[in-house]
């Protein structure tokens, strides 16, 4: 049986990949656990400074797979299964001081709509397309997509999304607001090949800055927001890059970014 998470890394990318093409990457038990080791292994790798996350096939991942989730006989209950190996896997993601490029390559279902949302950058095929497939089946939207939802298409639409379980087109989520930029689908792994390789190269401990500010702001006050972005501002105006990044820019020349 092939692994069903592919991990490579090179010249500063990870590429995580889904891996199993027959289903759509439904996600199983053993998918889940290896995707969060995946996402662990690229956080902890200094190498790696980006992260590139995509699916096998023609799918990016069609949310849990319905024959072991749904398994009557399966061991763990639905909360089990995703407090012990969902969650880590998205927080994982969010929590990740470096940046996520999630390329959806074809349809994103159920939670698998979540780990799409739960990249820093989405980037879509032209026929991909994005379904809260939950409610279809009589579920409600697990692993981070209430979450996710309100707060990138706003709660109207967020509601309609998880009540009526439409198939949303690649171009029109890129209209709601859940995706950063739409491709011809020949051209997607190309540009977010790219785009993770351009974030490689940029300045890494800001960036984690970055994410966990964007991360706390939504359950912040203004007054502790500021606070927040004076005590990252501190720290990001102590590292190397930002010193390489002030000289470049005053000798008119490309900042060459260490990630320190
Ligand atoms: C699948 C799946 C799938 C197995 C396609 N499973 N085989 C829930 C429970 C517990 C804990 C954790 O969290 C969750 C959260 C969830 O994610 S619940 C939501 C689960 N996902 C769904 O309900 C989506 C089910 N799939 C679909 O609605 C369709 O397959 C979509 C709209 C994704 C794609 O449609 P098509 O492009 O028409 O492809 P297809 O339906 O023909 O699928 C291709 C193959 O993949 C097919 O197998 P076959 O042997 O006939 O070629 C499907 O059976 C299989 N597949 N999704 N989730």
């Amino acid at each position: 049986m092939s692994e069903p998470i592919l991990y490579e890394a090179a010249d500063g990318v990870a590429r995580i990949t889904l891996n199993r093409p027959d289903v759509l990457n439904a996600i199983t038990p053993e998918l889940i656990t290896a995707y969060g080791a995946a996402i662990e292994r690229a956080g902890s790798d200094e190498t790696v400074r980006a992260v590139l996350v995509t699916g096998a096939g023609r799918g990016f991942c069609a949310g849990a797979d319905l024959n072991s989730s749904g398994s009557p006989n399966r061991k763990m209950s639905s909360g089990e299964l995703l407090r012990t190996l969902y969650h880590p896997a998205i927080l994982g993601m969010r929590n990740m001081p470096k940046p996520i490029v999630t390329a959806v390559n074809g349809v994103a279902a159920g939670a698998g709509m979540s780990i799409a949302l739960a990249g820093d950058i989405v980037l879509a095929g032209q026929s991909a397309s994005f379904l809260q497939a939950f409610s279809k089946i009589g579920l409600v939207p697990d692993a981070g997509s209430t979450w996710f939802l309100p707060r990138l298409v706003g709660d109207a639409r967020a509601r309609a999304l998880a009540l009526l379980a439409d198939r949303i087109p690649a171009e029109e989520a890129r209209q709601m607001g859940m995706v950063w930029k739409v491709y011809p689908d020949e051209q997607l792994a190309a540009e977010a090949q790219a785009l993770a390789a351009r974030l490689a190269k940029m300045p890494t401990r800001a960036y984690g800055l970055i994410k966990a500010a964007l991360n706390a702001s939504g359950g912040n006050s203004l007054p502790d927001q500021l606070e927040l972005e004076a005590g990252s501002q501190d720290i990001a105006s102590k590292t190397e890059d930002f010193r390489e990044g002030v000289q470049a820019f005053l000798q008119k020349r490309q900042p060459e970014f260490k990630g320190r």
